[in-house]
């Protein structure tokens, strides 16, 4: 594993979750995994910009294509030394990086976008113009251009290549891209009445139909904010920690993840670290921790 931490809170209005990948470090990262892998290296983090442009079509649009620039291209760098990207955010625009970079060696990458949102929001679609809640849509190609020309290819993944696990809060133009696009969604409705084994069962089919690697993309806020209070944007009725924890240990038996992000933690709105914490046993379960 080669983990690079992304500290960016620009895509988003509440400050803190810039300070995120040194919350999941200091909760224990590096020795989960080097009890699973002998392959564990930390690149470090990227440089995030503290000077700040003012006016702007979207806030913060400047510094965040920058910092995805960069991360892209440290992806590209980790695969090229042979170890699996795992970041970690940051708040959700990282994804957009973290995707430009993954898509520059895989063609049809499959995508698992586990959390309480879409993400599917554009410039004229989105009600906060925060990048954060955008990061899907770019990378399916809609958006600004400077947001979606990060990278090779415009377009990082196709739409039916990609599930979305655990929604409970989507916008109306997010559900109006979900229809047309015909975005296979797996909300807290699906979860609650067919249960996570079967919810996973489906996603990996069809997250794995015709690809050549699957990304996850783990936004902490998909967990119920009773388990993981460290979050900006929390909702109400989320997927428990055993759920989760059951869809990563599903996903680690399947062999399916080629590079995986885990996003949105923010230490200064948790809980004695618990948010962290969370990711941390989480990320030990998408690697193959056991309890026996
Ligand atoms: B997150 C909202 N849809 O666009 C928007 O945490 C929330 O990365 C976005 O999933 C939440 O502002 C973005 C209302
Ligand atoms: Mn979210
Ligand atoms: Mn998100
Ligand atoms: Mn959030």
């Amino acid at each position: 594993m080669g983990i690079i931490g992304v500290p960016l809170d620009l895509g988003q209005s509440r400050r803190g979750v810039d300070m995120g990948p040194s919350a999941i470090r200091y909760a224990g990262l590096e020795a989960t995994l080097k009890r699973l892998s002998d392959e564990v290296f930390d690149f470090g983090d990227i440089p995030v910009s503290r000077e700040r442009e003012k006016v702007q079509k979207l806030r913060h649009l400047n510094e965040i294509v920058e910092a995805c620039t960069a991360l892209a291209n440290q992806i590209e760098e980790v695969e090229t030394a042979g170890y699996f990207p795992l970041v970690l955010g940051g708040d959700h625009s990282t994804a957009i990086g973290t995707l430009a970079g993954v898509a520059k060696m895989k063609k049809n990458l499959g995508l698992i976008w586990y959390d309480a949102h879409g993400d599917l929001n554009t410039l004229e679609t989105s009600p906060s113009g925060n990048i954060h809640g955008m990061p899907l849509a770019v990378s399916l190609g809609l958006g600004e251009d400077e947001l979606i020309e990060i990278g090779k290819a415009k377009i990082k993944v196709k739409p039916e290549s990609v599930v979305i696990i655990g929604a409970r809060s989507l916008d109306e133009g997010e559900k109006a891209l979900i229809k047309q696009l015909g975005i296979k969604v797996f909300t807290m409705h699906e979860i609650d009445r067919l249960g996570m084994a079967h919810v996973m069962e489906e996603a990996i089919a069809h997250v794995t139909k015709g690809t050549d690697g699957v990304h996850l993309s783990f936004d902490l806020d998909a967990l119920d904010p009773l388990e993981a209070p460290g979050v900006g944007t929390p909702v109400v009725g989320g997927v428990t920690y055993r759920e989760s924890h059951l869809a990563m240990e599903m996903l680690a038996e399947a062999k399916i993840i080629t590079s995986a992000e885990f996003v949105e933690v923010n230490p200064i709105l948790d809980e004695k670290n618990i948010t962290a914490e969370a990711a941390v046993a989480l990320i030990g379960s998408l690697f193959g921790q056991k309890l026996l």
